[in-house]
């Protein structure tokens, strides 16, 4: 039987060749990939998982999680990772939303997330990083041997939820298709082989450190180092014995810090990879004083995979994203008309090709808004197209946040905030930030007599939202600033802080 993405990562298999290793020694070949990526997939069965039905997971980086990922497209089901970071506040709204037949946590977190899968009649199983939990535990039981469940290209093979600007997070629905002709195109693009040695110190539950970062590798039967996070001593080590790495640009900055990072240090390596969020310039240059690599930036998101990239040969410009990847169609337009710009104009950017997903989870209205007659999805990102054909992301036309790569919806925190006793209304805006990009910043106006201050809110947040989009510092104010519609003009509340976290 076929099964779109997995036919091709088995084909390029070679079971003898090494897969994974740990920084604690731990080491996998590609057959033994194929082997617990079966047993997991039986193992889904047994858990009586159907082909289309969701398995969400919650669990730290190992081996055994990537396997899973693959255990679910084996088995035809969507595989749903989920941030460790999330609270159980936040899982209650994606289990409850989601649905999943089961859901896959650490040891630690079984008896919260219990409460709520019990509530969505989920079943739940456990995953430690160490090797062992339930899960492995029936997986040990299963056979090797697995008939990979028939998928076609369309079929889904996982939901990723990205944050929305207005209301609740969306489940971006990503084909076999979506990750498999991205992951070909990148490793094409890129010239990956099976000479290639990755050092992989991204998360596996977004899509760089998940699909970029691990589909590539398996497409071309290359071999990963797998991280548990990024260190910058770690990364340099590995440097000595590794081809390629890919970060997020706080990765970077803090390499360029670094007063290990060399022309020597770097040598053996082939390419630097940055995306997520925009790489200063400064950043691509100090980089590549310090070491001679250009890094290749490139822009992709949750619902497109990636979009762009810098050439591999040829040059990789500051502060550009490059050009559309092969098979993929980028465009900027007017936002509010939709007719295309002119050459080195600014508007919004849109693409459409096999890498965009098939729309939002149970949300058709939402889905259909974010797509053009002619099929062009509509990234929020605002951008132009220089001369040379690069592509130049200018801002966001969504109200959006990214901290260290991960994006945060201001109107979450916002809510949160305003839910308070004490407080008459929020503004939380991104203020340049020299390790993250941008901190998460809160302005609040509070009820005349609330003696509430920057501690109270904070703690106040600390149950319901993911460490990462906790604000890095609350800001009292008596109002905020208003245009003439009534609108919180945010442009000027960052200028007002934007040196907020400057260093002196
Ligand atoms: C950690 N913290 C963050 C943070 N990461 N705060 C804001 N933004 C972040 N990204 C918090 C920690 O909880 C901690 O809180 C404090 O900040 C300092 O932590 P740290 O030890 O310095 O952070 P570290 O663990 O080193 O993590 C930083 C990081 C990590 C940049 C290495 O966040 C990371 O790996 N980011 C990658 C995100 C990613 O994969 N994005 C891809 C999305 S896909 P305290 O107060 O408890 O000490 C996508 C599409 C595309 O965007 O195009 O790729
Ligand atoms: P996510 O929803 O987490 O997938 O984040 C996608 C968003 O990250 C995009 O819409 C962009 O705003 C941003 N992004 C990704 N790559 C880049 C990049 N190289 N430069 C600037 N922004 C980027």
């Amino acid at each position: 039987m076929s099964n779109h993405l997995f036919d091709a990562i088995r084909a390029a298999a070679d079971p003898q060749a090494p897969f994974i290793e740990t920084t604690d020694g731990r080491r996998w070949s590609y057959g033994d990939m194929l082997d617990l990526s079966a047993r997991l997939a039986g193992a889904l069965v047994t858990l009586g998982v159907s082909p289309g039905d969701r398995v969400a997971v919650q669990v730290e980086k190992s081996p055994e999680a990537l396997m899973l990922y693959l255990a679910c497209v084996r088995a035809g089901a969507v595989y749903l990772p989920l941030n460790t970071a999330y609270t159980l506040a936040e899982l209650d709204y994606f289990i409850g939303d989601a649905e999943p037949r089961l859901v896959i946590v650490a040891p630690k977190s079984l008896d919260g997330v219990r409460a709520i899968a019990d509530k969505y009649g989920a079943r739940v199983e456990t995953l430690d990083d160490a090797g062992g939990g339930s899960l492995l535990d029936l997986a040990g039981k299963a056979s090797a041997d697995f008939a990979d469940i028939e998928r076609g290209p369309d079929d889904l093979a996982a939901i990723l939820y990205t944050s929305g600007t207005t209301g609740r997070s969306k489940g971006a629905m990503l084909s076999h298709d979506n990750l498999l002709s991205n992951a070909a195109t990148l490793r094409d693009h890129w010239r990956f082989s099976s000479a290639d040695r990755l050092i992989h110190a991204l998360p596996i539950f977004h899509t760089h450190g998940l699909f970029v970062a691990s589909n590539v590798t398996l497409l071309s039967g290359a071999s990963m180092i797998l991280l548990s996070k990024f260190d910058a001593d770690e990364a340099l080590r590995l440097m000595q014995s590794a081809s390629v790495l890919m970060g997020v640009p706080t990765f970077y900055v803090r390499l360029v810090q670094h007063p290990g990072l060399t022309r020597e240090a770097t040598a053996k390596m082939r390419l630097f990879v940055s995306g997520s969020a925009p790489l200063l310039a400064e950043t691509h240059r100090g980089f590549s004083e310090k070491t001679g690599h250009a890094i290749l930036e490139r822009y992709g998101m949750t619902e497109t995979n990636m979009n762009t990239s810098n050439p591999y040969e040829g040059d990789r410009i500051a502060g550009t994203v490059g050009f559309a990847l092969p098979g993929v169609s980028v465009r900027v337009v007017d936002a509010d008309s939709g007719k295309p710009v002119a050459d080195g104009e600014t508007g919004m950017i849109e693409v459409k090709g096999p890498n965009v997903f098939k729309g939002y989870w149970r949300m058709p209205e939402k889905t259909a808004a974010e797509f053009r007659a002619d099929g062009f999805f509509i990234t929020g990102d605002l951008g132009k197209i220089d001369e040379r054909g690069y592509v130049h992301i200018v801002g966001r036309g969504k109200d959006l946040v990214i901290s260290g790569g991960y994006n945060i919806y201001p109107k979450e925190v916002e809510s949160e905030i305003d839910a308070m006793p004490g407080v008459v209304e929020s503004a939380v805006i991104g203020v340049p930030h020299p390790d993250f990009g941008e901190g998460v910043t809160a302005i609040v106006v509070r009820e005349a007599g609330s003696d509430i201050d920057e501690r109270a809110v904070l703690d106040g947040l600390q149950d319901r939202l993911a460490r990462y989009k906790q604000p890095k510092r609350v800001i009292f104010v008596e109002d905020l600033p208003r245009n003439t519609m009534g609108k919180v003009q945010k442009n000027v509340l960052r200028q007002t802080y934007g040196d907020l976290y400057a260093v002196k």
